[in-house]
């Protein structure tokens, strides 16, 4: 019998969201040769063509945004007005890649004897491979699929076992605007994601670092094209002049909102002198911040993923605690029969253990002290992963300088680390990224090559 997957609600885990047959990598493999098939003229379609079905696409989308929002709800456990923000962010990617469609296709350059015409175009890769995960079930596959759409090429798209639902629901939308095999969802595991960038002409990942690695070089052997997005351990630095009411709110945020579950949330609170005022803040904020069923209105912190993630955020918080660390609130599990978990803040941790090394993917976040900016610069850079740091400060000249010396992908000043814009480059330094970045018009520069082409007189 073929292998199922199977997604549960992770605030109701008897609550089977979807269930349905693993593909094989034999199912893959057709896919993406159907793929392929679609992709020759799609490809060579007219651009403003692939225009209108992208803000076809974005029409269904938002037709179905309610609905949408709540199977996201039911089957990731994000709460209702982060759903909602992630289908209305859904839909303007897909409307902002549908005006990208009709942007230059390339560039003229002087020509060596001033007469030929000597341009670089660019052009779809063919098919591309999707692998994305549970946390942002929309609009990880969207801010991929659509640039991957808008310059011409086919998507063949696997998502994480635990959004499943999500995907066939958006493929089922998106289908009817798309022509035939351009846009296909494949369900399964690690056999159908290897079978996928086994098969495909470009590959673009997102998920954890260690699986993000094993795609990178399995792209490179076989020569293709990868991007892949991976974990980040990202640190917010507080410094003596900044507001603690507004910082510690939107710390509190960035680093328990939706759970933690997010690759840019903040994991470490680095506090530059006299930490005591805003530790209190933030344990005040953290307290304050509404926990428990994702479905109501007022939620900002829900359960997390599985069983497995609440018992991995638990375990991170005793080991801190092992190594003399103290629990300013939470580690404990929350009320209900889902998997929640109480936000949790942890003090007096070294900046070398794994709570403030590893990516816990929860709500967790560690407070570190800083003896003075250089410090604080040291202990945010002194980690593998460089994604996102934020700087709080009315110090425009500490700030300047420290967005130069981060070394992450996206620094923010006076702002969380969570929530980024689609329209700017996305991606980080060291562990988090592999590749080109994604979003923005960076996305081009994956999702297509260049051919140069120069045209000169014929002799006459
Ligand atoms: C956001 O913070 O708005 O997987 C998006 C992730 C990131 C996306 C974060 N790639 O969490």
């Amino acid at each position: 019998m073929a292998q199922q997957i199977e997604s549960r609600s992770p605030q109701d885990p008897t609550d089977v969201v979807v269930s349905a047959p693993a593909a094989t990598s034999g199912q893959v493999r057709a896919a993406v040769d159907r793929a392929r098939v679609a992709s020759r003229e799609w490809g060579t379609a007219p651009a403003v063509q692939r225009a209108t079905a992208l803000h076809a696409a974005a029409d269904a989308v938002a037709g179905a945004a309610t609905e949408l929002a709540a199977l996201i709800v039911r089957e990731v456990g994000k709460p209702v007005g982060e759903s909602r923000g992630e289908v209305a962010r859904a839909v303007a990617i897909l409307r902002y890649f549908a005006q990208q469609a009709l942007d230059p296709d390339g560039e003229t350059y002087p020509s060596a004897d001033g007469r030929a015409l000597l341009l670089a175009r660019h052009r779809p890769r063919g098919t591309v491979g999707l692998i994305t995960p549970w946390n942002f079930p929309i609009a990880i596959p969207l801010w991929k699929a659509a640039p991957a759409l808008a310059f011409g090429n086919a998507v063949v798209l696997k998502p994480a076992p635990d959004a499943s639902a999500v995907a066939i629901r958006l493929e089922e939308l998106v289908r009817t605007v798309l022509p035939d095999g351009v846009l296909q969802v494949v369900t399964g595991s690690a056999e159908a994601g290897r079978a996928l960038v086994e098969s495909v002409d470009a590959v673009s990942f997102t998920g954890s670092a260690s699986v993000g690695r094993l795609v990178a070089v399995a792209a490179a052997a076989r020569g293709i094209a990868a991007q892949c997005e991976m974990g980040g351990q990202n640190p917010s630095i507080v410094l003596p002049d900044a507001d603690i009411e507004q910082t510690a709110a939107i710390i509190a945020n960035a680093a328990m909102g939706y759970a933690g579950q997010k690759c840019t949330a903040t994991s470490r609170v680095i506090v530059v002198g006299d930490a005591a005022p805003f530790t209190q803040a933030l344990v005040a904020a953290v307290e304050g911040l509404a926990s428990g069923d994702p479905a109501d209105e007022a939620t900002v912190v829900g359960p997390v993923i599985t069983e497995a993630a609440r018992a991995r955020v638990l375990e991170a918080a005793e080991a801190a605690v092992g190594s003399g660390g103290r629990v300013l609130t939470g580690a404990r599990s929350g009320d209900g029969d889902g998997w929640f978990v109480q936000p949790t803040l942890v003090d007096r941790v070294d900046a070398g253990s794994p709570i403030a090394q590893d990516e816990v993917f929860g709500p967790l976040c560690a407070l570190l002290p800083a003896t003075d900016v250089e410090d604080a610069l040291r202990i945010a850079n002194g980690v593998p992963y460089g994604l996102v740091a934020s700087v709080f400060t009315r110090d425009l000249n500490t700030a300047l300088d420290l967005a130069q010396r981060l070394d992450v992908g996206l620094a923010r000043i006076n702002a969380p680390t969570s929530g980024v814009d689609f329209h700017a480059p996305f991606g980080g330094e060291k562990d988090s990224s592999y590749g080109p970045r994604e979003q923005g018009k960076a996305a081009r520069d994956f999702y297509t090559s260049t051919r140069t082409i120069t045209i000169a007189p014929a002799a006459s």
